[in-house]
């Protein structure tokens, strides 16, 4: 049996949270051969932590043989300590009225407080999975706080847009889904990001190939990907949950898996035609556990590269509300 590694989770006692732990516990994120102990971290709110609790005592309900053991703390620098994996959920939701740069300034401060602490009491291994909104600029925030791990540590999740892309275009040309492969998502995750479907395959085939209605591809297949998270708040009253816990079990194992090619938002290094110090979705291939390269080499049509620089100035724009908290 290995030894257990240390997984921190943020706003474990959220929705997402509700429907992460118990997969992560049951072997689905890092393995069946692979124990955990999970280090609950919830704001510090009496109401937040007594949920907390609740959903400890359904993780011992399990009897899961992988739980090696849990903390629950409010304090994150308990929460983070000696962490192989922290992945960052909590974060403030967008209250009525709210602008959207407040909510990136509310928000920003949490990671950077979140990256100083994770970079001071981490395992030297610790990598970093950010799902909480706006996830892409928070995971930005995030690394520029990290002196000692290194900027590729720090990820953020595109990995649900890549899974409702894939659906969509299954769907779309009436096949299973297992038979759509390389769809990536390119950029912030918002309804800017770019889900490149001309690299994309059905069944071995180039998808415009297969759906030759390049209007669909363009228009309401990108729309329905990158407004998805709406209409399931719409339908649902709600905003994604089970789906999210999802991607990120998807994103880790992805991460964990070497070989494995998938959507990850990255420091983009100027790849792509992104500006160089934003966190972008990419493809990527993971070399050895825990560490990746970008796949570059994809060349972007007029469309691909509109959609690219779209999506690029929304995270150039949302970096510049937040340079204050840069470190
Ligand atoms: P919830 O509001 O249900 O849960 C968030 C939890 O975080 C709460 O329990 C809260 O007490 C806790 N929290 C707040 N500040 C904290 C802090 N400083 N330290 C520790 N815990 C803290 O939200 P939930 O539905 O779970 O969503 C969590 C985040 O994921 C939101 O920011 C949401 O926008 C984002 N999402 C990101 C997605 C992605 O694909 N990247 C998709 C799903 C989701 O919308």
């Amino acid at each position: 049996m290995k030894s257990p590694i240390r997984v921190a989770v943020t706003g474990a006692a959220g929705q997402i949270g509700y429907s992460l732990l118990f997969r992560i516990a049951s072997g689905a994120m890092f393995g069946p051969d692979q124990p955990v102990i999970l280090q609950l971290i919830e704001a510090p709110i009496e109401k937040a932590m007594k949920a907390l609790e609740g959903v400890s005592m359904e993780l011992d309900d399990c009897a899961f043989p992988l739980l090696k053991g849990m903390v629950l703390t409010d304090n994150a620098s308990v929460g983070f300590k000696d962490a192989n994996w922290c992945l960052l959920i909590g974060a403030k939701p967008r209250g009525p009225g709210m602008e959207r740069a407040d909510l990136l300034k509310d928000n920003g401060k949490i990671f950077t407080t979140q990256g100083q602490i994770i970079d001071s009491v981490a395992a030297t291994d610790a990598r970093v999975a950010v799902v909480g909104n706006p996830a892409n600029t928070n995971c930005m925030i995030a690394a520029s706080h990290a002196k000692r791990l290194p900027a590729e540590r720090f990820t953020a999740m595109v990995r649900l847009d890549q899974n409702r892309a894939q659906t969509q275009l299954a769907k779309k040309a009436g096949v299973d889904l297992t038979a759509v492969q390389n769809i990536f998502i390119y950029g912030n995750h918002s309804p800017t990001m770019f889900p490149s479907f001309a690299h994309a395959t059905i069944s071995g085939k180039p998808v415009p190939a297969v759906i030759t209605d390049s209007a669909w591809l363009q228009g309401p297949f990108c729309e329905t990907v990158g407004k998805r998270g709406a209409a399931i708040i719409a339908a649902r009253g709600a905003s994604s949950a089970a789906s999210a816990a999802n991607a990120l079990v998807d994103h880790v194992r992805s991460l964990v898996t070497p070989g494995a090619i998938h959507s990850v938002a990255v420091k983009s290094n100027g790849l792509y035609g992104f500006d160089a110090n934003v966190w972008a979705g990419m493809p990527v291939r993971t070399t050895t556990p825990g560490s990746y390269e970008v796949i570059t080499g994809y060349a972007m049509d007029d469309f691909a590269k509109s959609k690219i620089a779209a999506t690029n100035k929304e995270l150039v724009d949302e970096r510049a509300m937040v340079t204050e908290l840069l470190g």
